[in-house]
């Protein structure tokens, strides 16, 4: 069994709805959700004039690998209407693997740990509330570490 973190944003729509929904297709179809931070509200980053997101981060194990996991979660998107338009835009459901247990994994599609995950309060803020003391491979320093150097200062808040 591999701890792996996603990170589940939604900002159309029902967005609280679908991390909900999320989540159980999760639970079916990826492995057993073990943690789950708060739901954070967080101004959109990229594109500042898209409504605001819900965030939430969640740990979960499974027995498949990340591939595996990469398209079940692309699979779960497109189930809960994502559509891919322009980068950035909004969207109803986006998960997002930030750590797949501590491999490093660098392939055109499937980058892990996610390559931004330490810059964007909106990842950090419920990475850190669930899981403080996770090593980044990488970086090799703890997330709360990582999160106090954070230099994004868009508003993240508990919803
Ligand atoms: N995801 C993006 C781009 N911008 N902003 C917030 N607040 N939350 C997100 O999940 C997010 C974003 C690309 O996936
Ligand atoms: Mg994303
Ligand atoms: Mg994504």
């Amino acid at each position: 069994m591999v701890n792996v973190y996603l990170l589940l944003g939604s900002n159309l729509g029902d967005r609280a709805a679908y991390l909900q929904q999320g989540i159980q297709h999760i639970e079916s179809r990826v492995g057993q959700v073990v943690t789950t931070s708060d739901v954070y509200r967080t101004q959109s980053w990229g594109n500042t004039d898209a409504p605001d997101y819900l965030n939430q981060v969640i740990l979960i194990h499974t027995d498949k690998t990340a591939r595996q996991v990469l398209n079940e979660i692309l699979a779960i998107e497109l189930l809960l209407g994502r559509k891919r338009e322009e980068k950035w835009g909004s969207r109803t459901l986006d998960i997002d693997i930030l750590f797949y247990g501590d491999q490093v994994i660098n392939e055109p599609d499937l980058i892990v740990p996610h390559p931004h995950l330490h810059n964007r309060r909106f990842t950090m803020e419920p990475l850190a509330q669930i899981a403080p003391d996770l090593i980044h491979p990488i970086l090799q320093k703890d997330i709360s570490q990582l999160k106090n150097e954070l230099t994004d200062t868009l508003e993240v808040k508990k919803n």
